[in-house]
């Protein structure tokens, strides 16, 4: 391989990704082993590729990958476009494949855009783990998923209907249009709400694009929109922590009701001052942790991601894939002023 450190720094590893696209022709013929679809069982080299870097999300479920692969004695990178655009991803995965990576843990911008590109690099021999938001299932070999969809929405719309006694308007803010994770809580949140909750009514969707400003205008201009919102649902951690921001300082703290999913560690002031009284999510580092022992899996040929495949995951131990090469972590956790101080994430 080309010499990568562990832990390699981000703009050091897209320095010489570029670098080393522009004359590796070749190198992943002959690093890839044992032809198409094959990979190479000793090349543990899994790169991590988030939606966007500067997520607080991706750096702890990608320090999760990092601790995995260490402790297996592999090589771990992470690359990623500055934001959220399956664009920038493409060609990430374009350059790994070039390097002869031997996986690349992927959490996808677009279920179809991907896909092109994957398949060179599964061609190629690079085994392909989609974890957090997935692209079709046919185009990756394994998506490590969070948690159920359903036990995500429904956890969601709970909480807000328990904060705004089961009855008003609310809005969504999303990540970006095409999040395939988002786009699926969304439509199962919408299902439990005309199901379930008839006295609450869904006014809007909105995108801040995982981008903590748009995000900020977008909760601002929710609330100009909607002067008698009762609450808001963002099922992003840069959504929520952005919305909170806003409503902190504003006139509708502690009147408009805001959950979704986010990290302890960006909600806490924002819980233990009443802006918000729960939200939820799950453990970030366990899922990047259990991706990476997917990869390994992969790459050594213990697994190729059919249903009832079995795989050692280190700390968490032992996972089985299931339906449509899918691999769950667990539930959904609520974080609340009683819960929070335990979590450093
Ligand atoms: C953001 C991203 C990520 C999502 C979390 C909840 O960090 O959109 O994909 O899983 O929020």
């Amino acid at each position: 391989m080309f010499g990568f450190t562990k832990k390699a720094r981000v703009g050091a590893f897209a320095a010489l990704a570029v670098s080393v696209a522009l004359v590796a022709t070749g190198c992943a013929a002959a690093d890839g082993g044992s032809g198409e679809g094959g990979g190479d069982a000793g090349n543990l080299s899994i790169t991590f590729l988030p939606k966007n870097l500067g997520n607080a999300y991706f750096d702890t479920s990608d320090k999760g990958g990092a601790d995995a692969i260490a402790e297996f004695g592999g090589t771990y990178a992470e690359v990623g476009p500055a934001t959220g655009s399956p664009d920038g991803q493409v060609s990430y995965i374009n350059t790994l494949t070039q390097q002869g990576v031997g996986a690349i843990a992927i959490s996808a911008n677009d279920p179809d855009a991907l896909c092109d590109a994957i398949g060179e690099a599964r061609d190629a021999g690079v085994k392909i783990v989609t974890f957090d938001a997935d692209t079709n299932p046919d185009c990756r070999d394994i998506f490590i998923n969070q948690a159920e969809s359903e036990g995500i929405a429904k956890i969601q719309v709970d909480l807000i209907a328990e904060q705004i006694g089961d009855a008003g308007k609310v809005a969504i803010l999303s990540a970006t249009a095409n999040a395939t994770n988002q786009n699926a809580w969304i439509e199962l949140m919408k299902a439990d709400l005309a199901a379930n909750h008839p006295n609450i009514e869904l006014v809007d969707v909105v995108y801040g694009d995982d981008d903590d400003q748009t995000s900020f205008d977008k909760t601002a201009a929710l609330l100009q929109t909607y002067p008698d919102l009762k609450g808001i649902i963002s099922p992003t951690t840069v959504g929520i922590s952005a919305a909170a921001r806003y409503l902190q300082t504003s006139e509708f703290k502690g009147k408009v009701a805001l959950t979704g999913l986010g990290t302890p560690n960006q909600m806490r002031d924002y819980v233990n001052d009443g802006t918000v009284t729960a939200f939820a999510l799950w453990n970030p580092a366990d899922l990047g942790y259990l991706a990476a022992y997917a990869a390994k899996a992969l790459i050594e040929g213990t697994i190729t991601g059919a249903e009832g495949d079995k795989f050692d995951a280190g700390n968490l131990g032992s996972y089985t894939v299931g339906k449509d090469g899918t691999v769950l972590l667990g539930d959904p956790y609520t974080f609340n002023k009683d819960n929070i101080a335990d979590f450093n994430f």
